[in-house]
């Protein structure tokens, strides 16, 4: 398959003044006929007509009303058209039914959806499919579904057809439509210029009682947006549909958001806190898209973290402010540092804005995402809060209706600010995670911090520039005391030193505040210091950090060394753990230990070999350490974490909730499963009865709650996925293999269904030492799902695919067997481009 360069972007040849759709509904034939009014582009360096178009049967076409034979190419057709404004009208048929790949128009449920973000809108109709071609849509729809919906504000209905109309002139990947059985749940809002909004969340019927809780979320997201951007609505009606076959979480689609169900279907019996927390911010993020994203788009598609990047920092905000802001923060870098580290740190690193790509979908990354959101964050920090709102407000004023570029945001706060950006724009060139190695002295009252900063070569990027890294530095005293507040050091050559004066002792620096910049610390330090850390650290942030950092080091020794010295770290944690000052949640956080794939990153980077079962034996063991020093604790702990109230789905409640499952994690190693049994039997609310349900298969005791589960939940989809993810991800590492065989199986394994397919699978990769197990069992059963999966839904295979990504990680046997699978996956006829460049990229 053949890359697409950013050097070669080119402006459209013509754009577009309006788009009239006409769709008539059908299974297995359905027709769209369009009208668009074409006016050639002046800034144009070619007047080449070029529509794109995949998969459509071209029934006729027309330009001002004469019928034509557009020459059909890979890809769309080509026609000779006036140099001047003219009309153009096409009809095609389309197979709904057929459409599996869950890209264009396709049947979920026995109902019609869309989803058109990247390139889906070329599957519906032929059409200029880049971002940059902006119009208003006028769409009508026939069919004898019961609603029928698409982007903008509604027009007229009746009996089988419906009518809408969206002002805005928007690319066609925001393009929407949805049609079906569908019951919404009714709400309204009144924007900061007193104009009434309607708001409606369709869900199929049954699951109106989870409705609730996603519009909440949505009218919270419409006022904080109002309050903290300034950003007003701007339709009279915005919707939100449900769907269960979704590929992504969910989709900004103009006025007609696109949500998989597992990011807005919501109750308490059936939602744990992290779905809750989960939902809120996706439906928040969607609706942020509006303006970062709608009303600005992106020029093309290598601009794509303009919106997303934005975005995601803008719905991380909004979730800091209505939760716990330092608990969300841990959790962010956590999500961070489990994806976005491990694709910067292997075969899969890109730039924040790429030079190319083969397939776009294959760049919807954790890269684009969320390292795109810590770049914002950075800016925002180098520049002040005062100057970032300004900034955006520039943004706003200067780019409204445009399809922008990175660039164009950069020179927004260079033009707001007076600074001058230009290294800081290797942050989106350069891929890969910086190494800011740290030293100190201390001499004559002198304190000095050294910082050497490092970036690993990646695929394609040998050579790596110093970059424009603000770090957040406090420091303590010895007593515990600040002695100096929190201060912003620009970090820009490879290698600077800061210093301090006035001290009166050497002090104990807390380093990279808040999480400061998206890098690497690598600072030699003592047990005794990081507990002093997390004891006296003002700095949320980095106090979890020094919790962290103390366990990582305790189970590194343990692996490496296989006996290390525990009582430091237990100490350090019980203090942290009767410490009734600390918010439940960070407690919780706290205790938790880090992941077995970040452990296996740290080994392989500090040149070990990671071993997974050694890996897992060794947090087994810490756990077990723990609940035998912490067991007199337990008790008393868990009883005050209970929840008393009824359920509410808020920081507090799920705070708590949090650490006395954190705790029982523990005593489940004591009590061989009794307390969980206890708590299984008792739960009123998905959290706990997950949690309990964990634990009793961690101690093997799960059989009778799994078939009770099954019993109460099999016609929920999404609580089943719950099931099947849970065995999947508690299975012991000798038993995972056999366990996902078997459930795949299993009559409920609904593969076509993203959700489903990523419940089983999503899992095993999440189990290291089940997947990686000797004897390349997982890796064979992994690459059989693929190929499997891959005519089917392109796109799901090849995100999947990311599970042979640390490959070269391992072993030479783990290696060797890993590659003899990709391999076997790339050798297979028919693989389709997503997973030819995913899985090429992951080889080489
Ligand atoms: N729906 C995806 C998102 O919101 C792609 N735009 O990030
Ligand atoms: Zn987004």
């Amino acid at each position: 398959p053949q890359p697409i360069y950013l050097a070669d972007y080119t402006p459209p040849a013509y754009l577009i003044d309006g788009v009239e759709l006409d769709f008539q509904l059908h299974p297995t034939a359905t027709r769209v006929i369009s009208r668009i009014r074409f006016t050639p582009n002046a800034a144009a360096t070619s007047k080449d007509f070029f529509l794109h178009g995949e998969g459509l049967t071209l029934i006729r076409a027309s330009v001002d009303g004469r019928d034509i034979t557009p020459e059909l190419v890979d890809g769309g057709l080509k026609a000779d058209v006036p140099d001047a404004p003219f009309l153009w009208e096409a009809e095609v048929e389309i197979s709904p039914e057929a459409n599996t790949a869950l890209e264009g128009l396709y049947m979920s449920n026995g109902m019609y959806c869309t989803q058109c973000e990247a390139e889906g809108f070329r599957r519906i109709t032929y059409y200029p499919d880049r971002p940059d071609v902006m119009a208003p849509f006028k769409v009508r729809i026939d069919g004898d579904e019961l609603v029928m919906l698409s982007n903008g504000n509604p027009v007229a209905s009746g009996d089988g057809w419906a009518e809408w109309d969206d002002p805005w002139p928007k690319p066609a990947y925001l393009f929407a439509l949805v049609a079906g059985n569908l019951v919404a749940r009714d709400d309204s809002f009144t924007t900061m210029s007193g104009k009434e909004v309607d708001l409606k969340l369709w869900v199929r019927p049954g699951d109106e009682g989870k409705t609730a809780f996603g519009m909440q979320a949505l009218k919270d997201s419409m006022k904080w947006d109002e309050e903290v951007y300034g950003r007003e609505y701007d339709l009279d009606i915005f919707q939100i549909v449900a769907v269960s076959d979704f590929n992504m979480g969910a989709m900004e689609n103009k006025g007609l958001n696109i949500f998989n169900t597992s990011a807005v279907l919501a109750s308490p019996e059936t939602s744990t806190d992290a779905n809750f927390e989960r939902i809120e911010a996706i439906i928040a993020h969607e609706y942020f898209h509006n303006w970062t994203g709608n009303r600005i788009t992106c020029r093309d598609w290598f601009q794509l973290s303009l919106k997303e990047g934005l975005t995601v920092f803008r719905d991380q905000q909004f979730s800091g402010d209505m939760r716990s802001e330092a608990v969300c923060r841990i959790n962010d870098v956590s999500a961070l540092r489990g994806r976005q580290f491990r694709e910067d740190n292997g075969p899969l690193a890109h730039q924040v804005q790429p030079d190319s790509f083969v397939e776009i979908n294959n760049f919807y990354t954790a890269t684009i995402y969320e390292k795109g959101a810590e770049l914002i964050r950075m800016m925002k920090v180098l520049v002040g809060d005062d100057a970032y709102d300004k900034a955006l407000e520039l943004y706003f004023e200067r780019h409204d209706g445009e399809a922008a570029t990175i660039e164009d945001w950069v020179k927004v706060f260079e033009d707001s600010t007076g600074r001058d950006l230009t290294q800081f724009r290797r942050w989106y060139k350069q891929a890969g995670t910086p190494r800011v190695a740290v030293s100190e002295d201390w001499t004559d009252g002198t304190y000095t911090l050294t910082f050497k900063q490092s970036t690993p070569p990646t695929p394609g990027q040998d050579e790596k520039l110093p970059q424009h890294i603000p770090l957040a530095v406090g420091l303590l005293g010895p007593n515990g005391d600040e002695v100096q507040p929190t201060q912003i050091l620009e970090m820009t050559e490879a290698e600077q030193s800061f210093t301090f004066e006035g001290l009166a002792a050497k002090p104990v620096p807390s380093i990279l505040r808040h999480f400061s910049a998206p890098v690497i610390l690598e600072r030699d330090s003592t047990a005794q210091e990081r507990a002093f850390l997390l004891a006296h650290d003002t700095d949320p942030f980095n106090k979890w950090e020094a919790g962290r950092t103390l366990a990582k080091d305790v189970l590194v020794a343990l692996i490496t060394e296989e006996d290390a010295p525990l009582d430091d770290y237990l100490n350090a944690i019980a203090v942290m753990l009767r410490d009734d000052s600390l918010d439940p949640a960070f407690r919780a956080l706290t205790l938790g230990l880090p992941s077995q794939d970040d452990l296996a990153q740290t080994l392989f980077d500090a040149g070990v070999t990671p071993d997974p079962m050694k890996i897992y034996r060794a947090q087994q063991t810490l756990w077990q350490a723990m609940a035998e020093h912490l067991q007199d604790l337990l008790p008393r702990l868990m009883a005050e974490m209970e929840v008393t109230e009824p359920f509410q789905p808020n920081a507090e409640q799920a705070g708590k909730r949090a650490l006395g499952l954190g705790l029982m994690n523990l005593l489940n190693r004591l009590d061989g499963g009794a307390a969980a049994q206890t708590l299984y039997d008792r739960a009123d609310n998905m959290t706990l009865r997950l949690g309990a349900l964990g634990y009793l298969l961690q101690a093997q005791k799960g059989d009778t709650a799994l078939s009770a589960f099954r019993r109460q939940f099999e016609d929920d989809e999404l609580v089943m996925d719950k099931w099947f993810s849970m065995q999947v991800y508690h299975a012991a590492p000798e038993d995972a293999v056999d366990v996902t065989d078997k459930l795949t199986k299993d009559t409920a394994f609904n593969w076509k269904n993203p959700n489903r397919f990523r419940a089983v699978f999503g899992a095993l990769m999440t189990n290291p030492a089940g997947f990686h197990n000797a004897s390349g069992d997982g890796y064979k059963l992994f690459a059989d799902w693929l190929i499997k999966l891959d005519p089917v839904n392109p796109q799901i295979a090849a995100r999947m695919s990311s599970a042979f990504e640390t490959w070269r990680r391992y072993d030479v046997d783990r290696q060797a067997m890993m590659k003899a699978q990709i391999e076997r996956v790339l050798a297979t006829e028919g693989l389709s481009r997503d997973s030819q460049e995913m899985l090429g990229r992951i080889l080489n």
